[in-house]
């Protein structure tokens, strides 16, 4: 708890919390955030004691995107190296499930963060918004290909050409959000789908998470052959076996996580 400055975690149950915290830049993404927000969530994904985690920021703001002023004067060669976030790619490779839980801005990286995560519940307040082009320069964070995943080319095309920022609302009509519910309750629900998630059968939502992302990254013909291999692998684990003894013996399934 204690070791961090600009993240704040909490664990419960099996579900953890990974709460943004620089209020006096809006959730901006420095250098230090960025490295904390990598090493925590690194560190729940390698905890097998944690099924499930939510990613928020302050009802203001989840995040208002990278640091402008952190990164205005860096140059060509320093953003080669990684710029402020030599790591940021360890977000991508997190095996447990995250839940993005948006209230007030997510502009710039921080709708590419929010991206990032496999769910995303937005606030009735929520503002997504890919604003670079008014910086002179364009989405770096995944921006520009994930969202016209999301919304559509066109749809993003404008957001991503014009800097207009999209509300709750236009977002969930669009596919970029799952739902919208009032902000005061957001963290809550967010926690209610994570600790869902959560006690499912560790392994199974590793897969199921890798195949959802095979179906981004992927042909069909390659998502389908991965999702096939998958499938029939978890045949060998304890959880299928549980899973589908219960079904037929009318009971909830007690999962192992093996
Ligand atoms: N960076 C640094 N500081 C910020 C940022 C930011 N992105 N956003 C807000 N702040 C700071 C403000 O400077 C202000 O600080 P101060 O009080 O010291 O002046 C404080 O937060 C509060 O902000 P405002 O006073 O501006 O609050 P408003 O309610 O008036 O406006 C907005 C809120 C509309 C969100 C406004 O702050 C804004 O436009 N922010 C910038 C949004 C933006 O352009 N984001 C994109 C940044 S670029 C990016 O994300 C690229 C990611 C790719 C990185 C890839 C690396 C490999």
């Amino acid at each position: 708890q204690g070791k961090y400055t600009a993240i704040l975690t909490e664990v419960n149950g099996r579900v953890a919390t990974i709460t943004l915290n620089r209020p006096e830049a809006l959730n901006a993404l420095n250098s230090t955030l960025v490295s904390e927000l990598i090493e925590a969530a690194l560190g729940f994904d390698a905890d097998p004691n944690i099924g499930a985690i939510v990613l928020t920021g302050s009802e203001r703001a989840f995040a208002a995107g990278a640091d402008i002023k952190e990164m205005g004067s860096l140059s060509y060669s320093d953003m080669l190296l990684g710029g402020p976030f030599p790591s940021w790619e360890g977000f991508e490779r997190l095996r447990t499930p995250v839940i993005a839980a948006v209230s007030g801005y997510a502009l710039g990286g921080g709708c590419e963060l929010a991206m990032m995560c496999d769910i995303i519940l937005a606030a009735d307040n929520a503002k997504f918004g890919q604003p670079e082009i008014n910086l002179g320069t364009l989405p770096g964070f995944g921006g520009s290909q994930r969202l016209p995943r999301a919304v559509g080319k066109y749809k993003a095309a404008e957001l991503v050409l014009t800097g207009r920022q999209m509300g709750a609302e236009e977002a969930e009509r669009s596919g970029l959000v799952s739902r919208v519910v009032p902000a005061a309750e957001l963290l809550e629900e967010a926690r209610k789908v994570a600790q869902t998630i959560a006690e499912k059968s560790l392994p199974a939502l590793y897969v199921a998470k890798a195949a959802l992302q095979a179906a981004q990254e992927t042909p069909l013909a390659e998502g389908l052959k991965f999702e096939r291999q998958a499938f029939a692998a978890s045949f060998a684990t304890e959880d299928q076996k549980e899973g589908m003894r219960a079904f037929a013996e009318k009971r909830a399934a007690d999962f192992s996580h093996r």
